[in-house]
């Protein structure tokens, strides 16, 4: 009995692909100054000893759906493709005058041939050029490591390797976007790191 537990603990590391490091996770709660739960804020980790997982990143979507942004906050790992489909029946452009990506994509329907590539770490403001109600929020990291708290502030960084991190939080209300807070944790010990944002008013 012993020896088959054993078997199937080594076929789950091996799936999970993280060769001799163990598997943890990060959990965060992002808080207001009122100590209200925030949702839509993103929190990425950043692996002190640097070594982080290699690979092509898979791509993303973001779509437009009934004139908005689908999803309004995004966060993705540098290099990742983002197709921008209209699900519309109206034309949409999509652009951006962001330094970590000035492009434009002309009014369009339907799904446009080309991705767009997001190879430079910052935050990306979008917008469409005909609606000017339309925005939404991209921010591109350098590490796989990342997550969106979900309406109770949550948030929850699976199956990392199991070392020290920096935790780093932006959510699109910050007083001072340029000071993002940040947290050096260990994965694994099983506690909740908790920050406080300072929001302004919706
Ligand atoms: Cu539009």
């Amino acid at each position: 009995m012993m020896k088959r537990a054993s078997l199937v603990l080594l076929g789950c590391a091996l799936c999970l692909g993280l060769g001799e490091a163990a598997a943890a996770g990060l959990r965060v709660q992002v808080v207001d100054q009122t100590g209200a739960p925030v949702t839509e804020a993103v929190v990425y980790a950043t692996p002190l000893s640097g070594k982080m997982a290699h690979g092509k990143p898979a791509g993303a979507i973001i779509d437009q759906i009934q004139g908005r942004f689908v999803p309004f906050v995004s966060v993705v790992q540098t290099g990742t493709a983002i197709s921008f489909p209209n699900k519309d029946n109206v034309e949409h452009d999509v652009y951006s005058f962001s330094p970590a990506k000035n492009f434009d994509l002309p009014l369009y329907h339907g799904v446009p041939a080309n991705p767009v590539v997001f190879d430079k770490a910052g935050l990306v403001v979008m917008g469409c050029n005909v609606h000017d109600k339309m925005i939404a929020y991209l921010l591109v990291v350098d590490t796989p490591y990342f997550a969106k708290t979900d309406t109770t502030g949550f948030a929850s960084i699976d199956r990392v390797p199991a070392e020290s991190y920096k935790l780093t939080v932006w959510h699109h209300r910050m007083t001072d976007a340029n000071a993002m807070p940040t947290q050096k944790v260990a994965a694994g010990a099983d506690a909740t790191t908790i920050f406080s944002l300072q929001l302004k008013a919706q």
